[in-house]
């Protein structure tokens, strides 16, 4: 093996003076630059594997939002969660050994770990629809091969998609299964919970779904022949941005990330007044809903508000089932949630709520500690997680009423229907369509549940962001020495005013978050902060 790692990596030369980094999102930057690090990554995957005990690791290649000439790789632990925190930084010792001295990192992992070369090492991959991952894919297995792990190439998927592969391939034949082992799997487990969680419920006219011209157009259009027609129990999707030949429209004017920060629909969308509308990110783990209001314009319905309406919904469904006294439903949140979404789930809907760094592995994590945790990022990255003794309950309860058992059938439904695993926009648009056709409400009255606050987000370039260290899930700032006492007197000077400052993980910036009553407020509290990290 080791001769073999040799003379595979010498194919994959580490381009001298970089300093890689397995970030927020695994590692991601100019695609041109990836090649050694996909290369490792495969490495890295065949350590983990064999340290399971052969259990399937999978390998995402993505860079999301991001534009065209990007990508990325990911790596997925055997449930469908985000890799190991400790294995982040082993992945970074591997991409940052020069060519000379790979083997022996990789072997000092080896020993340090206590991994056993016999130990079969199972990898699946993906990746998205960029140009660069064919070529990337080629990198990566030429480690699978040099380190002999079996593998399978699922070519073109979602994130989610891939994340669902992953733990349906280590669950399979046992008690837990978590569905069939193939993309079809996925589109049937989905579908088949839809209709349960419809009840013949109606949906009202189209949604009209941007797919960025990214992976979740094809998929998108896949899962659409799975679902039923019509508005009862079905949902009439309008699929836009769907090109994903055209390699340069990928992610330009239109997916979830450019909707959020622009605050205004694609310009290819057609859709007509308080028509409902969404935007996917370019590999579909991410998901916004935004309508035309005739009266106020442009109205944006974020992960916040996709928490706050799955957290009512399901929080209805627990105590129509009698559960609320066995189960722990709550909401986890980042700084970035508006501060009204945060006061709406604690005042009106009671229920607790958790603050995390930002990251879907922090959300998530913070999550499990609840029987119910329903988790999204503003930016709409998210799902709604549920603990064993849930699911138990939902199976097992008796019910005492048809109310409580149509309850109790709809939540087995919803388990079903929202990717455990990891945020999945295709997923969690059809949890928001069943819950809209549920309350019959529209996007309007969606929107109506709580208002706002004005807020700013303001991307400051600094000299070192690394000199910005926080505490309390980001909400403040330890270094540099005294900047949080300013802003703190900022801050008191402004009715229901909020502000923090964050290095960003993906950039190289610090990130000023405010928000306060009035729109004047908020602007002038983000744009002073942004003043004194400068
Ligand atoms: C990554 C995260 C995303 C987070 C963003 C913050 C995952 C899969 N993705 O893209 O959830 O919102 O980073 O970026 O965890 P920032 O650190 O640059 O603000
Ligand atoms: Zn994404």
């Amino acid at each position: 093996m080791d001769d073999k790692i040799l003379a595979a990596s010498s194919k994959h030369p580490k381009p001298v003076d970089r300093v890689f980094q397995y970030g927020t999102a695994g590692f991601r930057m100019k695609a041109n630059l990836l090649d050694s690090v996909v290369f490792r990554v495969g490495l890295v995957a065949a350590l983990r594997s064999r340290k399971l005990g052969g259990q399937t690791i999978g390998i995402m290649i993505t860079a999301s939002h991001n534009p065209p000439e990007d990508n990325g790789v990911k790596l997925v632990d055997p449930m469908g969660e985000m890799l190991e925190n400790s294995w982040e930084a082993y992945s970074t010792d591997l991409a940052n050994a020069k060519d000379e001295d790979l083997l022996k990192v990789y072997k000092g992992l080896e020993e340090k770990l206590k991994v056993n070369r016999e130990t079969p090492a199972r990898v699946i991959y993906a990746r998205d629809t960029r140009a660069s991952g064919p070529a990337l894919v080629r990198a990566l297995v030429d480690a699978l091969q040099a380190t002999g792990s079996e593998y399978t190439d699922y070519k073109l998927l979602t994130t989610p998609q891939l994340h669902y592969l992953t733990r349906c391939t280590n669950t399979e034949g046992t008690p837990q299964s978590y569905g069939e082992v193939s993309e079809k799997g996925y589109y049937e487990k989905l579908s088949e919970a839809f209709v349960r969680a419809m009840k013949g419920k109606k949906t009202v006219g189209t949604v009209t779904v941007d797919c960025a011209n990214g992976v979740g157009g094809p998929k998108l259009h896949e899962l659409v022949k799975y679902l039923k027609k019509g508005s009862e129990g079905g949902v009439d999707i309008k699929i836009i941005n769907d090109d994903v030949l055209k390699a340069e429209s990928l992610n330009h004017e239109c997916g979830a990330d450019f909707v959020k920060t622009k605050q205004r629909a694609p310009p290819t969308s057609k859709a007509g007044n308080n028509e409902r509308c969404c935007s996917l990110d370019g590999d579909a783990d991410r998901i916004i809903y935004y309508f035309n209001d005739p009266e106020h314009g442009f109205r944006l319905l974020d992960g916040d508000k996709i928490a706050t309406l799955a957290a009512s919904f399901i929080g209805d469904l627990v105590r129509e089932a009698r559960l609320s006294d066995e189960l722990k439903i709550g909401v986890v949140q980042t700084a970035y949630a508006n501060g009204a979404s945060t006061k709406y789930v604690e005042k009106s809907l009671g229920l607790p709520v958790a603050c995390t760094p930002t990251g879907v592995k922090w959300l998530h994590h913070a999550a499990t500690k609840f029987d119910v945790g329903v988790y999204f990022e503003a930016n709409g990255h998210g799902t709604v997680v549920f603990s064993p003794q849930a699911l138990k309950a939902f199976r097992t309860k008796d019910p005492e009423s048809p109310a409580q058992a149509a309850a109790l059938e709809t939540l087995r439904a919803l388990a079903d229907l929202i990717n455990q695993t990891v945020g999945d926009a295709l997923s969690d648009m059809l949890l928001v369509e069943t819950i809209l056709a549920h309350k019959t409400w529209t996007p309007r009255e969606w929107d109506l549940t709580y208002v706002d606050l004005p807020n700013r987000l303001v991307r400051v370039e600094v000299k070192n962001r690394y000199l910005f260290k926080t505490t309390d899930a980001e909400r403040k700032l330890v270094e540099p020495q005294g900047l949080q006492e300013q802003i703190d007197a900022l801050v008191s000077k402004v009715r229901d005013g909020r502000s923090f400052a964050r290095a960003s993980g993906t950039e190289d910036a610090v990130r000023v978050y405010a928000e306060a009553a009035t729109r004047g407020e908020a602007d002038d509290l983000a744009s002073k902060v942004a003043g004194l990290c400068r």
